[in-house]
Formats: structure tokens, C-alpha cells, sequence
């Protein structure tokens, strides 16, 4: 186990230029400007999300929790009994109980997380409530090539899970490119996955142009976290929230709008912004049942079941590799 939170959390208390730092400084010197959206996730950020989850308009994580819920026996019996399940981005755990509730006897879970901060606690937590479980959590960038604890003797399949439609986050290129990687590692068992469906433009929009304006804050929060973390100067009220779906590219994307010209200060660099200019904060495709399944396909996996709720908003999808 080379990898383990607390050195990796050494590691990071050493390294000298974060990869926050090093990621803003690149993404704001291209033409159209942009940051990942992996650093929406600090603590303030993390809690946000949350919120995000629980309001009206935001439909994907009710309704995936709703398949979850109802499908879970027929997802159990597709995966079977003794199963390792092998978590990508797991946050704090929660949705992978609706599994390990419906499973018979699953043997291991792998939680893998490139923050280990809340990741030992969630796991800790899990062990209590599923005392015969083996958690073990592991840091580790999961679009990487990464070696997993050999398979126990007399185990059931090794089962992939990646809820919430993080495959979204990718480009197309990235996600084949995860795919191909998670078929690799998971040959002889499968992929469980949830990803949001295309669908009427005004409901996305309403996801991601919340009432309450908890997206816009969420948003936003990159850029308060970059003044908390890196002491840049960006002004609270100098950029505003937009979001809107770029149909031909079946994607919702997020942006930060400079609201007039100025400047802001990174590492000693300075960074003019003109009025409107925008930074791109992410991008959230969505997909048909048909689209996924096909590049499931041409990364490795069969397709077998899904299962999606009756407006057909959400759908899970079971890969086997
Ligand atoms: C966690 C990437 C699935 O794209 O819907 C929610 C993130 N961004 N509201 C999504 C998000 C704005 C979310 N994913």
C-alpha cells in the first residue's frame, strides 16, 4: 500500500507550488480562459454541492438515488454475491450504502479519491456500519493507471461504481480514455455507472440556474478559494455566474463573467480581464442511453442492463467488462 492518506497528505504539505496554483496560472493564460472543475471541491465548496443536491430544480442526484433504491435488487443479482467494489470519486460514501444494502455478502470496497481528507473518516464510518466489509481507501488520481489490491481468493466480480454523472466532467476524449482504463481494470466483472440524460434545455437550465443561487455561489467559490489559498485578488462582486446549454455539443457548460475590465494578481503575474470575458469553469455533457452505450462499446465494455427512472432523466448503466 504505497498509497495512503497520510502520506499522501505529507506529500502535499510538502510540495511547493499546489496544483491549484500551477492549474489557474496555465488555465488563465489561454485565450479562452478555464479551470478545472475538480477545485470546486474544497470544504466550502464540498458543502455547497450538497446544498446543490438538495434543491428543487436539481434533479439528478433524487433521481439517481430513486433508480438506485428501486433497481437495486435487479442490480444486485447482475452483480452477484462476494463482490469487490471498487469506487471512482468517491466523496463521502453515501450512495455506494444503496449497493452494499442490496448486496449479498460483498467482500471489499475500494474507495478511490484524489483527496484523502475526508476519506478515512467516510471509510471508519462505513466500517462501523458494515463491519464484515474490508474498506480499504486509497488516494489516487483514478483517470491515471492505477494498480488495485490483488483479488482475495474465492471472491465474487470486481465491480466498478461512478454515480452521479461525473463522466460528464470529462471531454469526449477523456472519457473514452477512463472507460478503456476502468474496462482494464475491471475485465471479468463490470462497470455500474450513472450518467444524466439529454433532455429538455429548459429543465437543465433550471438545474444549473437555481432559484436560491446556490450554483452561482458554488461557481463562485473558485474564485473565493483562490484568494483564501493562493492570495489572488479577485474581487467577490467582479464576475458573475452563467451557465446555459450548448446543444450541439449536448453539454451544459459553466462560466465566470468578468463583469467589467480589470486586472487580477497571481504569483507576481497579472491577468487582465476585458468586460464579458469569461473563465470556463466546466463543462457537464449529457448523453442518450444509445450514446453511452456505444461508447461503452468502443471502450471495451458489453453493455447489459439500465435502467432509468419514468421521465427518463437519469439512467444507470451495467458495463460488463
Ligand atoms: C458532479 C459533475 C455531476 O455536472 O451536474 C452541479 C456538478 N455543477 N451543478 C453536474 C455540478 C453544477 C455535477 N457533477
Amino acid at each position: 500500500h504505497a498509497f495512503n492518506v497520510h502520506a499522501f497528505r505529507a506529500a502535499q504539505r510538502a510540495a511547493p507550488l499546489s496544483d491549484f496554483a500551477r492549474e489557474l496560472n496555465a488555465g488563465l493564460s489561454q485565450p479562452q480562459r478555464s479551470i478545472s472543475p475538480k477545485f470546486f471541491y474544497d470544504a466550502a465548496g464540498s458543502q455547497l454541492f450538497d446544498r446543490i443536491c438538495e434543491l428543487p430544480e436539481y434533479y439528478p442526484t433524487r433521481t439517481e438515488v430513486r433508480i438506485l433504491t428501486e433497481c437495486a435488487p435487479e442490480i444486485a443479482a447482475q452483480i452477484g454475491r462476494d463482490a469487490e467494489i471498487v469506487e471512482f470519486g468517491a466523496g463521502s460514501l453515501t450512495k455506494v450504502r444503496l449497493l452494499l444494502d442490496a448486496l449479498e455478502s460483498p467482500r471489499r470496497y475500494v474507495p478511490i479519491d484524489i483527496s484523502g481528507e475526508h476519506l478515512e473518516a467516510a471509510a471508519e464510518r462505513l466500517r462501523t456500519d458494515y463491519p464484515r466489509l474490508a474498506v480499504q481507501p486509497m488516494v489516487a488520481d483514478y483517470t491515471m493507471p492505477l494498480v488495485l489490491p490483488s483479488r482475495e481468493k474465492g471472491a465474487g466480480q470486481r465491480v466498478g461504481f461512478f454515480p452521479g454523472s461525473t463522466l460528464g466532467n470529462f471531454s469526449p476524449e477523456e472519457a473514452l480514455a477512463f472507460l478503456q482504463l476502468a474496462c482494464r481494470l475491471l475485465r471479468g466483472g463490470g462497470l455500474l455507472m450513472g450518467v444524466d440524460l439529454v433532455k429538455d434545455p429548459a429543465l437543465l437550465h433550471a438545474a444549473y440556474n437555481d432559484a436560491q443561487g446556490v450554483t452561482a455561489a458554488f461557481n463562485l467559490n473558485l474564485l473565493r478559494r483562490a484568494n483564501r489559498e493562493l492570495a489572488t485578488d479577485f474581487e467577490p462582486d467582479g464576475f458573475t455566474h452563467a451557465a446555459f446549454y450548448n446543444a450541439p455539443l449536448q453539454r451544459i457548460e459553466m462560466h465566470l463573467v468578468s463583469r467589467r475590465a480589470q486586472a487580477v494578481t497571481l504569483d507576481g503575474q497579472r491577468f487582465a480581464f476585458d468586460e464579458g470575458e469569461t473563465i470556463h469553469t466546466e463543462n457537464s455533457y449529457k448523453f442518450t442511453v444509445d450514446s453511452l452505450r456505444a461508447l461503452a462499446v468502443e471502450a471495451g465494455f458489453r453493455p447489459a442492463a439500465v435502467w432509468t427512472d419514468p421521465d427518463r432523466l437519469f439512467s444507470v448503466h451495467w458495463l460488463q467488462a
